[in-house]
């Protein structure tokens, strides 16, 4: 887990280096485990991992990633395959967003380790997308953004198998998880709200 985080953290260094600043995870990966247990699936989330922090890092970023641009966001959840299994025959796993805290925004993500997998467009309900997507078993970390930081947000999946136009089979169950963040305030904000108490102490004196 540790070497394969090292390996992430050069390739984004080297690719940000060779064009554009590359968004950041925001931390360690946090998955989000999926299992198949007969006619059931399973969630579980990587309890190991600290909740993830929604930052600002008063960044610009180029090309599909400028969604990013101006918001408090994150990649650190990521869904994963526990184990090897496959879906029903002519099946396939969905995850769809069942809830999530207002003004959470959230774009289609990729492997860590190939940012050119990661194509940022809009996803569950973000921007009046479908509230599910189909997975393919492939590592997922998604990008999480809020445009201001208003303390704690979460979201709720439901996996389950379905058809292709996403429709529940018959006869099966599904798992669910929920997924927790918590924006904090930009370090420019915190730089600006001191200035601005220096300010207040100089006038207070003259
Ligand atoms: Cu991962």
């Amino acid at each position: 887990m540790k070497v394969s985080i090292v390996v992430v953290s050069v390739l984004l260094a080297s690719a940000g280096a060779a064009s554009a600043q590359m968004p950041h995870m925001g931390g360690d990966m946090k998955h989000v485990m999926v299992h198949r247990m007969m006619d059931d699936v399973m969630v579980m989330v990587d309890t190991m991992v600290p909740t993830p922090d929604l930052q600002n890092y008063g960044e610009m970023y180029m090309g599909n990633a400028a969604v990013l641009n101006d918001t408090w966001y994150n990649a650190q959840y990521g869904w994963m395959k526990d184990g090897t299994w496959t879906p029903p025959t002519g099946a396939f796993v969905w995850i769809e967003q069942t809830s999530a805290t207002p003004g959470l925004m959230a774009y289609k993500g990729g492997r860590m380790n190939n940012m050119g997998s990661h194509t940022f467009e809009p996803i569950f309900g973000t921007d009046g997308s479908s509230p599910r997507i189909m997975w393919d078993g492939m590592m997922l970390h998604n990008w999480y953004a809020v445009s201001a930081p208003g303390g704690t947000y979460e979201a709720t999946y439901k996996v389950y198998f379905g058809d292709a136009s996403g429709t529940p089979l018959d006869g099966y169950g599904s798992g669910e998880a929920t997924l927790t963040w918590n924006a904090v305030p930009a370090p420019g904000a915190a730089m600006t709200l001191a200035l601005g108490g220096l300010c207040a102490c100089r006038r207070r004196r003259s």
